[in-house]
């Protein structure tokens, strides 16, 4: 077999965003342009001279010849093997799982998450470090440098990989091994949680569906919901992961899982309502008629971990990335732990859990994670809270009422305005800027500013400086407002507005989020001039 040593030129647009490179699956098809990304990811971390990774992804359209050609080009830099999930499907959580489990010098993980899939929607590549976790700033900065001077790639004469078949084979002098997707991070899972008491759960008559979307989470929900803890058939809904998600988009949120919302605001809800996004590393949780917002989520499960074996010592610390809601902290204040705020993008979680300061980690956007993997995992988070469930015997609704009866409700909720001109986003981003030093004291509505700033991040552990991560503006009434460009989007710029209150009146911790909230989203468009900069009168998204 010859090694082809290829001559390239940099192509533009290659900077890593929150979680690896997404753009239009039609650019990663253009020539060259995912071969210099990976030879740009291998160069970036040394090489991959008699290295071993794992490589697999979601399984959305263009994951296997994508797979395919990764495998080349492994082999072509000597890499020593590669072990790859059977169809070339791992998810996100599951793919950190076996890095970590086979000691691998990291992964590639194939996915644009949330987002569509399909020749005309999204597809994405990152790489993730030995300790499971994506590649940190400073490793992302090494890749992106090499994709802006890289002149050649390697690959190899070679034809397809059977993907399909379990086995060891060979390429080029490379080991590929394909495995199955599912058992380690069942087995995983089985560690972690009481499966006896949750198995006894179902069989008392508890019922739940599952919402996997077509998205990757199918067999992996499939096999431990209902083959392993005795869920009725058909508690996983839309399990076959599809490579374009069966034209939804698998974004686990009321917006995107309506079908699920709609059955568990139906007449015969089951008890629990769950669902997961694109790779498995997001989740939703609904009980019979209540939706939990991420950030509850994450503070219930701080406050109630302990109920699962792998917590049962408690808890090291709690992380919360700067925009999800202060819920949790009142948790950690309450059990004397460290609450540490982190910026957006679970590589910011990495260095914590590896120096074991937190244990649990969550973010606003449905992301929810433990020190198990370093990534958010989607379906560890439906464990846990069916495993809460089990033990306590309480409803979601129930759990939700005692929760903010003893530390207060954050109100929470998310305004999403999508392909934005990235010029006009930027405006608005700079006007916030500009007011910083004339906010504070200023009345808006019947509020007052107390704090506008930006926020910065000093990673504890290794010193690392990450600025620019979200404008914050907060209130004397204890509420804030927090804008942020994403860094995932493949369209134009995406504004994230992130509103949030506190309350602790027993009269008042049951009311609609966005009647809550309404002073505090009028005074973020005045604030802002968001209708202003962005020509739209209402958000594309609320969460
Ligand atoms: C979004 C979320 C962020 C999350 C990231 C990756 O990033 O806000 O919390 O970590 O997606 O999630 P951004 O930059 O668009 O706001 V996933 O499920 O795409 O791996
Ligand atoms: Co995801």
């Amino acid at each position: 077999m010859t090694v082809l040593t290829i001559s390239t030129q940099p192509i533009e647009g290659q900077k890593p965003g929150t979680s690896g490179l997404r753009k239009k699956t039609r650019v990663f098809m253009e020539p060259g342009f995912l071969e210099n990304y990976v030879q740009s990811i291998f160069d970036g971390i040394g090489g991959v001279k008699g290295k071993t990774l794992i490589v697999g992804g979601d399984g959305r359209y263009f994951n296997d010849t994508a797979i395919q050609v990764i495998l080349r080009m492994a082999a072509a830099n000597g890499a020593a093997k590669c072990t790859v999930g059977r169809g070339g499907i791992l998810s996100t959580p599951a793919a950190s799982n076996l890095i970590r489990k086979l000691k691998t010098d990291g992964g590639l993980i194939l996915s644009a998450s949330h987002n569509p899939g399909g020749i005309d929607e999204d597809f994405g590549l990152k790489y993730n470090g030995p300790n499971g976790g994506p590649a940190n700033e400073g490793v992302t900065d090494k890749i992106y440098a090499r994709t802006t001077d890289i002149d050649t790639y390697y690959s190899v004469d070679a034809g397809d990989i059977d993907l399909g078949t379990l086995g060891t084979t060979e390429i080029a002098g490379m080991t590929v091994e394909i495995i199955d997707p599912v058992s380690d991070y069942a087995a995983l899972m089985n560690q972690i949680f009481d499966f006896d008491a949750i198995a006894g759960l179902f069989k008392s008559g508890f019922t739940m569906k599952f919402d996997a979307m077509h998205a990757v989470t199918g067999p992996y929900a499939v096999e431990i919901l209902e083959n392993q803890l005795g869920a009725p058939k058909g508690t996983v809904m839309n399990a076959t992961p599809l490579p374009d998600f069966g034209g939804g988009h698998p974004d686990p949120n009321p917006i995107w899982a309506h079908e699920l919302m709609d059955i568990m605001t139906g007449e015969n809800a089951p008890d629990f309502g769950a669902a997961s996004d694109g790779d498995g590393d997001r989740n939703m949780i609904v009980g019979r008629g209540q939706y939990v917002t991420p950030s509850d989520s994450l503070a219930v499960l701080a406050a109630n971990a302990h109920l699962a074996p792998a917590y049962a010592g408690g808890l090291a610390g709690v992380a919360r990335s700067m925009p999800t809601s202060a819920a949790v902290d009142r948790v950690a204040a309450a059990k004397g732990i460290d609450a540490f705020e982190t910026p957006t993008g679970w590589k910011f979680f990495g260095n914590l859990l590896d120096a074991g300061r937190a244990t649990l980690c969550g973010e606003e956007s449905a992301g929810t994670g433990s020190n198990h993997v370093r990534e958010k995992d989607g379906l560890w988070a439906v464990l846990l809270w069916l495993n809460i469930l089990a033990v306590t015997g309480k409803s979601v609704a129930d759990l939700m009422s005692d929760h903010w009866a003893e530390y207060g409700r954050n109100y929470y909720s998310r305004h999403d305005y999508e392909a934005v001109e990235t010029d006009r986003a930027n405006a608005l981003m700079d006007g916030l800027r500009s007011q910083f030093a004339s906010l504070p004291g200023q009345s808006v509505g019947p509020l007052t500013v107390s704090t506008a700033d930006e926020f910065a991040y000093d990673d504890p552990v290794d010193g690392s400086h990450s600025a620019g991560q979200g404008i914050r503006i907060g209130f004397t009434s204890g509420g804030r407002v927090v804008f942020r460009l994403s860094g995932t989007g493949t369209q134009g710029a995406t504004i994230r507005v992130y509103l949030e209150s506190y309350e602790t009146d027993p009269s008042a911790l049951h009311n609609d989020a966005q009647a809550a909230l309404s002073d505090i989203i009028a005074a973020a468009d005045a604030i802002a001039g968001i209708t202003t900069h962005t020509g739209r009168d209402a958000p594309d998204v609320i969460t």
